[in-house]
């Protein structure tokens, strides 16, 4: 069996997306998101000038030599356009011989390990008030757990907060657009959401919060402890994770959980964090880390430290991968929680995809493969269009981190 192509689809049905479809000498083909949000088309030239041409004539069922050939053959090892080109390959290979087996991708990986997959939403507004009806209406579709981002006073444009009721798109212009961040009117305000969300609507609900790598370890634990009292099930990316000793700090002063792990490409940014037991959920997914191949890689080095998966589901990933992380999800002992974010009506009719929601679970169908495939002419009708995520700068014009 052989690779008789790979090609790269760019498409924009309201944001970008780059897909990779390999085709084989026997007919089946397999499908894989290589989406990097703003950065897309490097990641669209390392596939199309530096990897296509050596998957040529390869014997598709080789998925991990594959693997290895692509990492340890580069020379030149991890970051986010190589491992996103890695991990296109990786789940085209995975959707062929799911296809090949006539199984669904959970079945063989090992079988499923639950019925379905607890998702959360994102709940954002404006303002407390308009956070807080937000939550209301995420309870009344039926989630379990629901992300709380709201605009904070006296801060322009907050993290997370979107224009319409159901989705959020951060990637808004041709060129980044510029924020101001203020951490002192952030930490005011957080603490004062959770109580308000806790009194109305109980607890019930699982609660989440993004944080989203502006803090510092030491206001990271501040704010971990202010929130103790309203039991969140995670505060995300609570402070930048590249000195991976700096979550001591964090934990030392709070046992509010913590996740990490969105903007990670492998292992390695994971290790210590995972080993010395310092955070609770590792964020990274197929399309950011490499596949599936590297990904269960992690999932199983986590499992022995009791850390538990909960999968970036932003709209920038594409529902190839929202597809691929739910077999994953169906399948992997250590579940956590998968992040949902839904996808526009356009996005969704150039990727058809059986998985499907319902009380507050997503569900994987039994098409054989990961279930998601790609209408080619309907996606040629959104050409691409630059997208940036925005920037963020103190009110005194230091650049911080967005
Ligand atoms: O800002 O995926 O938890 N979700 C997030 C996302 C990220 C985007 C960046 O492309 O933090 O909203
Ligand atoms: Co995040």
């Amino acid at each position: 069996m052989k690779i008789i192509s790979a090609r790269v689809i760019v498409t924009c049905p309201g944001r970008n997306f780059v897909t990779l479809k390999i085709e084989t000498d026997q007919g089946v083909y397999g499908i894989g998101d290589a989406t990097l949000n703003g950065r897309e088309l490097a990641v669209v030239s390392y596939l199309e000038d530096h990897v296509v041409p050596t998957l040529i004539g390869k014997d598709p069922r080789r998925i991990e030599d594959i693997w290895q050939y692509l990492y340890r053959g580069a020379y030149w090892r991890r970051g986010p356009v190589t491992m996103r080109a890695i991990a296109a390959v990786d789940v085209a290979l995975w959707d062929i011989k799911a296809k090949m087996a006539g199984m669904p991708l959970y079945d063989l990986l090992g079988g499923r390990s639950r019925d379905g997959v607890m998702v959360y939403g994102h709940a954002n507004g404006a303002d407390l008030g308009q956070t807080v009806d937000a939550v209301g209406r995420y309870i009344d579709m039926g989630y379990k757990a629901i992300r709380a981002q709201s605009g904070v006073p006296g801060i322009a444009m907050a993290y997370g907060v979107g224009r319409g009721t159901l989705h959020y798109e951060p990637a808004d212009a041709e060129l980044p657009t510029e924020t101001v961040w203020d951490t002192t009117k952030y930490l005011n305000f957080v603490p004062k959401l959770f109580e308000k969300l806790r009194d109305a609507y109980g607890f019930d609900h699982h609660l989440l919060h993004d944080g989203h790598h502006r803090l510092t370890p030491i206001e990271a634990g501040r704010l971990g402890k202010a929130l103790e009292p309203y039991s969140l099930f995670w505060l995300e990316d609570i402070t930048p994770a590249e000195n991976q000793e700096s979550f001591k700090l964090v934990r030392q002063h709070t046992t509010t959980p913590l996740a990490v792990g969105e903007i990670f490409n492998t292992i390695w940014d994971a290790k210590d964090l995972i080993q010395n037991q310092l955070i609770d959920y590792i964020r990274m997914t197929i399309v950011g880390s490499g596949g599936l191949t590297h990904l269960r890689r992690v999932a199983d080095f986590a499992s022995l430290y009791q850390v538990r998966t909960g999968c970036h589901g932003a709209t920038d990933l594409s529902p190839v991968t929202m597809g691929t992380a739910l077999h994953f999800d169906t399948w992997v002992p250590n579940f956590g929680i998968q992040e949902y974010m839904r996808h526009t009506e356009e996005t969704d009719a150039v990727f058809p995809h059986d998985y499907r929601f319902e009380d507050g679970f997503l569900h994987v169908g039994e098409t054989p493969g990961h279930g998601v495939d790609i209408d080619e002419s309907l996606a040629a009708r959104y050409p691409y269009k630059p997208a940036y995520l925005p920037v963020a700068r103190l009110e005194d014009g230091s650049m911080w981190n967005w």
